[in-house]
Order: C-alpha cells, then structure tokens, then sequence
C-alpha cells in the first residue's frame, strides 16, 4: 500500500519503533527550535546534559516572547541565550527579528526534514512540507544532543481540499472550519495533512497559517504537500536549492477523510474563550469592538499585512478602536516599509508593534475590563490577553480590517472592493539579525552569561512504589497550560526562576493553590478530559512538580503536556471508568501501592482513604517512559544513560 506524506518522512527518520498507530516511534531530529519563554530552561537542561556541542543540522534560538525588558530579567536571559547558543553550535536570531515560527518558515524550514520546537506552534513548518513538532524543553535538549525524539506513532487524517477561496475568505477562516468540525480535541493523536486540488491554490504562508492552529486541534502536527508553490516561495527566499517535492502515493490510506470546498467557506469566528468555539462573523454583527490586534505566528505574513495595509489605505479606523498591528518577522517589516504599505497602515492609525509575539502572549496590549478584542491570533483562551474578562475573538486579518474599521464585527465580503495582492517574486533577505554559532575551535571561550533570576533546575522525586496524597485541586475539561501555568508580561520574565513562578500556578482557577500544595507536601490533581491543551510550557509540568505534584489524574491527556509530565516525573494516569470522576472530592487522601508492577500492566488501582472507594487508573506507558517515571524525569534518566 502507498504512504502519506508524514509516513513517509516519518520512515525516512524512523531510529526504532514499528508504524503502526498507538505503538512509540524513535525519530531522528534533524532540526530544533526554542523561544526565549522556554528557551531558557531548555538550554540550562543541554547544559545539564554535558554535550558540548548540538549535534543537530541546524538548531536555532529565536528571541520573540519576552522582548519586554522592563526589569534586568528577560535582558538578563536573552544574554544567556546568546552565548549560550554560540558556546552549543546554535544559531541565534536577535530580539526584533520576529517571531520564531514566521522567520523558520521564510528562512530555514526545509520540505522532508524533521524538526522539533520548544513551542507547540512549531507544526508552522509543515506549510512547507517539513514534519514538525511542538515538544517540551527537554524533548529539545534532548534532540539537539543528537538524541531521538519519541512519539506515539499518530493516526493520520486527510483533508481533501476542493475549489478556491473567496474574496475576504482566508486560510484563517479554514482553520476555523475545521476546528468547528473536529472541535480542540478532534485532533488528538493524528496527523492532518492536507491533500486536493484546492491546495494548489493556496500559497506557502496561507499553509502555514493552517498547519499553524492545527494546534488548537490538539493534533500531533499538521503537512501539506511540497510542491511547485512550494518552490516558487522557496526560490522567492534565495533557497531553491532548500526544494524538495512530496506527495502522498494515490493510494495511501487514511483513518480519516474529511472534505472542506474552499468556495463555500465564509468567514469564521471564534468565539471566548476557545478555538473551537466558532459561529459564521455575519451572526455577530451588533457587537461592538474595542481593541482589533493583528499579528502572531498565525497571521503575520507578509502576505496577511499588503492585505491588511491595502484594506486601511486612505481609511481611518473607528474612535471607540484601538488597533495593533505587529508584523511577523523584520524581513516583513521591511518589505512593508519599502513598498509604501506600513505608511497606509499608520496612516488609518493603527499602533505598529515589533515584530514580535506581543498581545498574543499578553505582553502589553491587554483589552480594557470587560473589552471585546478581535484578535488574528490562534488561542482565545481565558486571561491569556492579561484582562481576565477580556472577551476574545478569533478571526481573520481581512474580518479584523473591516471589524476596526467600523467599530463593530463585520463580515469582510460585505465590502465592495475585493483587495488583490499577490507574493513578491523576491523576498528582501538580510540575516544579519541571526548569528552564528562560535566555530568549534572557539567555542570554548565563550563564556556564558547568567543573570541573578536563573534558580537552580528544581530536583525531581524518583517514583516511590506506593503514593499517598491529596488531591490538591479538581478541575473541569479542557484545562490549559495557560490555566495551570499563566504567561503574560508580569509573570513571564521568571521562566528561569521555578520558584517564584509557582506563586502563579492555577491562579485563574483557585489563587489559593500554591499554598495549598506546597503545605500538602505531596499532591493530586484531577482534571477532565483533554487535560493541559494548548502551549508545550514544560513549566506547566516543572511548577506542579516543585508543589508537591506526583499525579494528575483526568479523563485524557494533551499530547506534548502529557510527555512533559512524564519528563518532570508527575504520573499522568487516565480514568478507566470515567464516571469515577465524579465521585472525586479535592481534599479526598487517595493512595496507590504497587506502582512499579502496575505501570507494567498498564493500570493501577486507587484507594480513597475516607471510605475505602476504590477505583482503576489507566497507564499504558511504555518501557522507557516507566523507566523515565522510575528515575524521577527525563533529566535524571538521560544523567543514568537512559537513552
Ligand atoms: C503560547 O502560544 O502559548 C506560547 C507562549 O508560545 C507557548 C510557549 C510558552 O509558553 O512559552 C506555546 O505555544 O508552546
Ligand atoms: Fe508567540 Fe502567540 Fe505564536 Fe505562541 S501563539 S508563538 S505566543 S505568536
């Protein structure tokens, strides 16, 4: 039988492991990327690991979340990067020089290789043709000391794709359509690629855009094909020579096929405070708007902001809005200005942010109380603007153009004028903002900086074989990394500082957790289903673990927040019958004995110590991550030579 496009990359890379879905696949990683917000922890975890140099084609660190310096903080740790980076063999791309996924897609992507991110939106690539992944900080020390990357080998889906966009609708509002369809979770434990005529259609941006929120669907990553779009961008970029083609075989099959004609799309919208939550833009057209912000790794191309300057030239946007617009990378920044555009984008008075993640991980630009805020991002999720009832919006630039414009939300096609922009033929390309790492002659007198808010890694427990805790917190479906581990321009600049960042944990559920834990000693959590959605934050896993967290308890489990638990040596168990959720009570004593023995079997048994309820949890580990729980963490483990 043929293959898929991710099948076959994933067997041009497979270490070990067998393809059949649910068994673990070893990948070989070809290329690795990290932010500044995990970066930090990521390298402090390579430098734990005593390789001296990557052992990766390429590895890269991109400066983009925490370019607010209001304190020594975040220009404490972009000096760590920095030369912790030219010390390791990584690249090093500047603050300012835009948003990681944005310049990985224009300058260093490549169809048909493998790479992984310390951010869960690293799935951009696959606009490209690469396999890529979102992972924990540690997953991506890990690679970048040239060791694999384990998955579960995934389902695959297919999205056939047929006819062509209409004026004002966009690869935003096709994200949305599909979120609509499969919902945050519909994409757990698959692959989507994206297959049909209409792909031809649409241009390497646009597929980022797309393979970009398949996030928000929980999917393991997002391809499209490479082809001769794919070529003409690259070739755009001065790397042609970077093209490869890829294409699934006529025959491959599919668990899942689902048909999307382009030409009946209109626009979407999500709704607070979730992705998924999504109804057409003309049913919400009364509503009025105070903040529009345009930018993030979605929806900053080059291509998005000719359209968005286009829609504002010689407008002016209404009084009661305040909108941003921040482009994704310098080289879009630049472009921009050269062509005249960013003038007609002040011009309407829109505020023009860095090119950086800004409002989207709620550095500045927070909506006022209550403010409704029309965002091109990807998550809507609550307080993650920094405005606890802020009400965010998720849409397309085009419907976030037309919403500024008159104040309230508006359908886009209802305007007369259909904009057309096309791709530049070339790209302006100057990497002086990206440095190269020290020569392998040199390295060694590099010397790392390390400013006074890096604290020491905080020590993992190694899994005892009987537990007994309290559960410490009860929380409902869908709970995200930013509920268990919140971002934003406060909170942010201690991703190095362990310590002070558990003050934070759960605030937005209970402000009382903290306490709460650290005094249990050891603790529970019982969550719903789909348990730590959204961000690849392995501090939502590091935090829990200094409190005092050995388990979590849930329905299910998001992919990259559940490795991560295993990484930090936090048990992530599953209810085997689900209705057991109910009848758990925070504050119940529950203990499990026998754990070692059970991990082998694959599930445990739990006793609640008021009454002797008992109950069974499902863990179906495999060999190594036993091994990892047992040795209490990835870091541990790979210190005993675990591979
Ligand atoms: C996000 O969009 O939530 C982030 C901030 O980019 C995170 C990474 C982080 O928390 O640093 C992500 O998506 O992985
Ligand atoms: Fe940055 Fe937002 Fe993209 Fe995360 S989702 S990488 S915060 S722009």
């Amino acid at each position: 039988m043929g293959k898929t496009i991710a099948q076959k990359i994933i067997a041009a890379h497979l270490i070990s492991g067998d393809m059949t879905p649910g068994s673990e696949v070893a990948l070989r990683i070809d290329q690795t990327l990290t932010q500044d917000a995990t970066g930090t922890m990521a390298y402090l975890e390579f430098e734990a690991m005593g390789i001296p140099r990557v052992r990766t084609e390429l590895s890269i660190a991109y400066v983009d979340h925490n370019t607010l310096q209001c304190g020594f903080e975040n220009s404490d740790d972009h000096r760590y990067l920095q030369t912790v980076a030219a010390r390791h063999g990584v690249w090093f791309s500047r603050p300012g020089n835009g948003i990681c996924h944005q310049v990985h897609l224009e300058r260093f992507g490549k169809p048909g290789k493998t790479l992984i991110g310390s951010d869960s939106h690293t799935p951009t690539g696959g606009g490209l043709g690469m396999l890529a992944f979102g992972a924990g900080g540690m997953d991506v020390a890990v690679a970048m000391g040239g060791g694999a990357y384990y998955i579960t080998m995934p389902k695959l889906f297919k999205v056939n794709l047929t006819g062509q966009l209409r004026p004002y609708v966009t690869a935003k509002d096709v994200s949305l359509e599909l979120l609509r369809i499969l919902s945050v979770k519909g994409g757990v434990g698959a692959i989507i690629e994206w297959g049909g005529p209409g792909v031809d259609t649409l241009s390497v941006p646009e597929r980022g855009t797309i393979t970009n929120m398949g996030t928000e669907l929980g999917a393991t990553t997002s391809i499209f094909p490479s082809d001769e779009v794919t070529r003409a961008f690259l070739a755009a970029q001065g790397r042609e020579e970077d093209y490869i083609p890829l294409a699934s075989d006529p025959d491959a099959a599919y668990d899942r096929v689902i048909d999307i004609d382009l030409s009946a799309l209109r626009p979407l919208i999500a709704c607070p405070h979730s992705p998924d939550n999504v109804v057409p833009v003309s049913t919400l057209a009364d509503v009025q708007v105070d903040q529009v912000c345009i930018g993030s790794c979605t929806n900053s191309s080059l291509l998005d902001m000719l359209k968005v300057a286009a829609m504002l030239k010689g407008k002016t946007i209404a009084p009661t809005v305040s909108l941003s617009v921040s482009p994704g990378s310098r080289q879009v920044l630049t472009m921009l200005s050269d062509c005249g555009a960013l003038s007609d984008i002040l011009a309407s008075g829109a505020r023009v942010l860095e090119c950086a993640c800004g409002p989207c991980i709620g550095m500045g630009f927070s909506p006022n109380s209550g403010g409704v805020s029309l965002r091109t991002f990807n998550r809507n999720f609550l307080g993650r603007s920094g405005t606890k009832d802020g009400q965010v919006y998720l849409v397309s630039p085009e419907t976030a153009v037309a919403s500024a414009l008159t104040g309230r939300i508006t359908d886009p096609t209802t305007w007369s004028h259909p904009v057309a922009v096309t791709m530049p033929q070339r790209f302006r390309v100057d990497d002086s903002a990206v440095l190269p790492p020290a020569s392998p002659e040199t390295a060694q007198q590099i010397q790392v900086l390390r400013g006074p808010n890096i604290k020491p890694f905080p020590a993992a427990h190694a899994l005892e074989d009987t537990l007994s805790a309290q559960v410490v917190l009860k929380v409902g479906d869908n709970i995200t990394t930013d509920h268990i581990m919140p971002a934003g321009a406060k909170i942010l600049p201690y991703r190095s500082n362990i310590p002070y960042l558990s003050r934070f944990c759960f605030q937005v559920c209970d402000p009382d957790f903290p306490e709460r834990a650290k005094a249990a000693g050891n603790g529970i959590v019982v969550g719903g289903s789909n348990y730590g959605q959204g961000s690849s934050r392995e501090h939502a896993a590091l935090v829990p673990m200094y409190l005092g967290v050995r388990m979590v308890i849930a329905k299910s489990f998001a992919r990259i927040h559940a490795a991560n638990l295993i990484n930090a040596g936090i048990l992530p168990v599953t209810f085997a019958d689900p209705g057991d959720y109910e009848k758990l009570n925070q504050e119940d004593v529950l203990t499990v004995s026998h754990i070692a023995q059970g991990m082998e079997t694959g599930e445990l048994t739990v006793t609640r110590k008021s009454d002797g309820l008992t109950f069974a949890v499902k863990c179906g580990f495999t060999r190594r991550q036993r091994a990892i729980l047992l040795a209490g963490g990835l870091l541990n483990y790979t210190k005993e030579g675990g591979q």
